[in-house]
This record gives structure tokens, sequence and C-alpha cells, in this order.
């Protein structure tokens, strides 16, 4: 897959509810990248009950990983559909997927976002989202004008089935076991950019210090 010239290839690592999707918004906010959300996508493809939505709910409700064939597939062809420069967020996820990105679509540089394990549990109680957009919130940080609706399109917003404390912690024990290890994949290559904070708004800052110099702007 060629690239546009001056496109920029970029993912967010995190465990989950670190606040991948937050920061990813704020970034392709600010430096015009495209958001791709594994994540989002997949919810999408069930919110519509697509074949492939129908195939994948069951992982999702129960904070599984969707098997790396399935999901690989699924988004080297979204991004085949994105023209200029795009954000990864939540993808890769194993060894496998890292791989395979890499040799067909390599990535120019890889931003961790290192949040405390009790911080985390503690956020997805207060987590809504709207399904069509991705667009989060949550009752403690960033809450919706209108309890319940979308900022934009005054929809109704959702709790995600994945955030019932027993599928937290399956997801929390995946991510150590199977994406954890990404942060060294990473690191080796040298393009990993590690952001350390109990908050989102602590780590903004260093993003954009560092996306500036990165970006150029
Ligand atoms: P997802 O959708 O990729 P996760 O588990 O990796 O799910 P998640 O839960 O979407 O990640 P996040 O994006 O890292 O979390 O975090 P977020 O939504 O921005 O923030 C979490 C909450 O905290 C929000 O309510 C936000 O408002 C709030 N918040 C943010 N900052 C702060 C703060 O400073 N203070 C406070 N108080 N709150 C804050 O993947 C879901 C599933 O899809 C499948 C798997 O089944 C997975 O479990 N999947 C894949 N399977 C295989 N391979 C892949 N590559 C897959 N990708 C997805
Ligand atoms: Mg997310």
């Amino acid at each position: 897959m060629s690239r546009a010239a001056g496109a920029v290839r970029a993912l967010v690592l995190g465990a989950p509810a670190s606040g991948k999707g937050t920061v990813s918004s704020r970034i392709v906010r600010k430096y015009q990248l495209q958001h791709v959300a594994s994540g989002d996508r997949l919810r999408h493809h069930i919110m519509t009950g697509t074949k492939f939505g129908t195939q994948v709910k069951a992982y999702l409700d129960e904070g599984k990983l969707v098997p790396d064939d399935l999901v690989i597939k699924f988004m080297l062809d979204e991004l085949a559909r994105v023209e200029g420069s795009w954000l990864l967020d939540g993808f890769p996820r194993t060894a496998v997927q890292a791989e395979q990105l890499w040799k067909l679509q390599p990535v120019d540089f890889a931003i961790n976002l290192n949040v405390p394990f009790d911080v985390i549990v503690d956020r997805v109680k207060g987590r809504w989202v709207h399904l069509p957009s991705g667009r989060v919130y949550n009752i403690d940080f960033n809450a919706p004008k209108v309890p319940g609706k979308d900022d934009e399109t005054g929809e109704d917003l959702v709790q995600r089935p994945d955030d019932k404390p027993e599928a937290v912690m399956k997801r929390l024990q995946i991510y150590k076991e199977m994406t954890e290890p990404l942060i060294d994949f990473y690191n080796k290559l040298g393009i990993l950019e590690e952001f350390k904070g109990s908050t989102t708004d602590e780590i903004w800052p260093q993003v954009v210090q560092f996306l500036d110099v990165k970006l150029k702007q």
C-alpha cells in the first residue's frame, strides 16, 4: 500500500480506559490526522448488525480479543480506505498484529499512555459513549452537556457491555499478557514515546510538546 507524500502514520498504545480515545480525539482535532480506532469500528459493525458484527460481538461483550486473522484483515482493509495521515487506536494489540502492521504499513511513531491501573478501574464506571461516532464521555471528567445525550447530535449515550467489572478485569489481564509486550516491540524499533500521568490533562501537554516538534507545527 503506498503512502501519500508527507502523510504521517502513528498509533496510540495503552491499557483499557487509559485514555487512548480521549487523547486520540484531541490529537486528530489539533493535527488533522484521521482517527482509526479498532474498538469504535468493531462496535459500529455490531450496532448496525452486519455479518462481521455478529461474528465479533461475543468477543467484545466478554472483554476478549477478536482473533488475529479476523481483526488484521479488517483493520488493514479499513486503513487502505483512509487517505492522508492516520492515527491508530486499539490496533495492534498482539505481537502477530504488530508484526503484520509493521510489514505492510510501518508507523512513524507509537505513543504509549502510562496511567496507573487503579485510576483506570475507577474510570470505566463513569464512561458513556455515543456509538455512531465513538465520542466518549465520563460523568467525573468530561460530562455531556445534557446527561445521557451526545453533545453534537443529541442522540442517546450508552454504557459499553465490556465496562461491567468482570469484563474490565478480563481486559486488563489480557492487556498485561498480550498487549503490554508491544511497548518493547516499538521501543526496540526506536519509535516509542511514553507519556505518564494519572489524568489526560496531565498527559496532554506532554503529547503536544512532542507532536509540535515531530509534526513541525
Ligand atoms: P477498545 O475499544 O479499543 P480498550 O479496552 O482498549 O477498548 P477503551 O476502553 O476504549 O480501551 P481508552 O480508549 O483507552 O479505553 O480510554 P477512553 O475511552 O479515552 O477513556 C476511558 C474513560 O475515562 C472515558 O470515560 C473518558 O472520558 C475517561 N477519562 C479520560 N481521561 C480522564 C481523566 O483524566 N480523568 C477521568 N476521571 N476520566 C478520564 O476495544 C474494545 C474491544 O474491542 C476488541 C476487543 O474485544 C476489545 O476488548 N478489539 C480488538 N480485539 C483484537 N485485536 C484488536 N486490535 C482489537 N481492537 C479492539
Ligand atoms: Mg477507546
